[in-house]
């Protein structure tokens, strides 16, 4: 029987509102007759915000619970909705009520683009971020006394659970055992004495059920300096919530452009939908003007895929992407070309019927 898809479709703000219609296609023309998928729009963003009072109407997880995917394209409408808002209204409230533990992020350089890294090539990057998704820095403990006086206080603490960490570092161990056999877990284990010694506990109990993947701990700043001198260093790599949702900007800046990199936000109970989306922010800079690059977009469109159960559809697309790189003729401006966000999501098109 035909398997058939019901996923839902948040494009959110800004440029989210331009390349999602772009990977819808590319993952239909994908999946061709070997499945289909019922896609349904909903205008949770903040235009609905100002509508409504909030991001998404009260029974908005209710209605979610009942996808097989989720597909969004970016939040953020800075500064007439605080960025804040936009964030605790819709995306934390989603990675955290669906327990989407897990946030992978891979970031390759693709072939035929120039990064900012002389002498490094597609052979160099290649890394795979497990972010925690939870909790971390985001779990959103604390609060603010005394607001407006002078002797106002704020307090952010960052939460590191046993059952958490381990299930997101186990995850990651499990990543690096098919792919290069490394780890890089990332900490502050120096200067944050609590939570992150914790992790670091947790790493190397772990490690003992994965003898044949080696592991390297870093601090977070030696591992954003690593990357740019020693980006091949990195096969899979592990860090909390903040740490790995900074450095994968980074790592979008190797690839050479934010625009490239997806990721998908995995449900640790598989019946819940987990949530694909770019790494990329909703732009507002360039939004409207229709030169928004896609390829995230279409890339986190092949991770859904492949996590539906599409493994041949995804790997269709990452092989159109590649094309479209290579041949480096039909690219946005951030990746040094003119074209319009709906040309390339033509010229990955024509890529996935050759
Ligand atoms: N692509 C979704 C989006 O808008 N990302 C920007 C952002 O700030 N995300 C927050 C996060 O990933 O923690």
């Amino acid at each position: 029987m035909l398997a058939s898809y019901r996923v839902a479709v948040i494009a959110g703000d800004g440029i989210g509102k331009e390349v999602i219609p772009i990977g819808q296609k590319v993952v239909e023309a994908a999946i061709g007759d070997r499945a289909t998928i019922e896609w349904v729009a909903l205008p949770w963003s903040s235009d609905y915000y100002r509508e409504h009072g909030t991001m998404m109407p009260d029974d908005g997880l209710v209605q979610l619970r009942t996808f097989d995917a989720i597909y969004l394209g970016a939040v953020g409408d800075p500064p007439d909705v605080p960025d804040h808002i936009t964030l605790w209204g819709l995306l934390l409230p989603i990675r955290k009520q669906f327990d989407l533990h897990v946030n992978v992020r891979p970031i390759r350089l693709f072939p035929g683009i120039t990064g900012p890294l002389r002498d490094k090539g597609p052979a160099d990057i290649d890394m795979l971020f497990i972010r925690e998704n939870t909790e971390g820095e985001y779990a959103g403990a604390g609060g603010r006394v005394h607001t407006g006086t002078e002797h106002e206080v704020a307090i952010q603490s960052s939460v590191f659970s046993r059952f958490n960490v381990e299930r997101v570092v186990r995850y990651a161990f499990e990543q690096a055992k098919v792919r290069r056999k490394h780890l890089t877990s990332i900490t502050k284990s120096n200067a944050m004495q609590y939570g992150m010694p914790f992790w670091d506990d947790v790493v190397n109990e772990v490690s003992r059920d994965y003898p044949d993947v080696e592991v390297t701990s870093m601090l977070v700043d030696a591992a954003a300096a690593a990357m740019i001198t020693k980006p091949e260093a990195f096969d899979v790599a592990v860090g909390s919530n903040l740490f790995a949702d900074i450095l994968t900007d980074l790592g979008g800046a190797l690839m050479g452009s934010l625009g490239l990199p997806p990721s998908a936000n995995i449900a640790a109970d598989p019946t819940v939908p987990s949530l694909f989306e770019p790494v990329h922010g909703s732009a507002p800079d360039i939004a409207g003007k229709g030169i928004a690059n896609p390829m995230g977009t279409i890339w986190a469109g092949a991770m859904m895929l492949d996590h539906l159960g599409e493994p041949d559809a995804a790997r269709g697309i990452l092989a159109a992407l590649e094309k479209v790189s290579s041949d480096g003729n039909v690219l946005t401006g951030d990746l040094g070309g003119s074209a319009t966000t709906i040309e390339v999501g033509e010229a990955v098109l024509k890529a996935l019927d050759s």
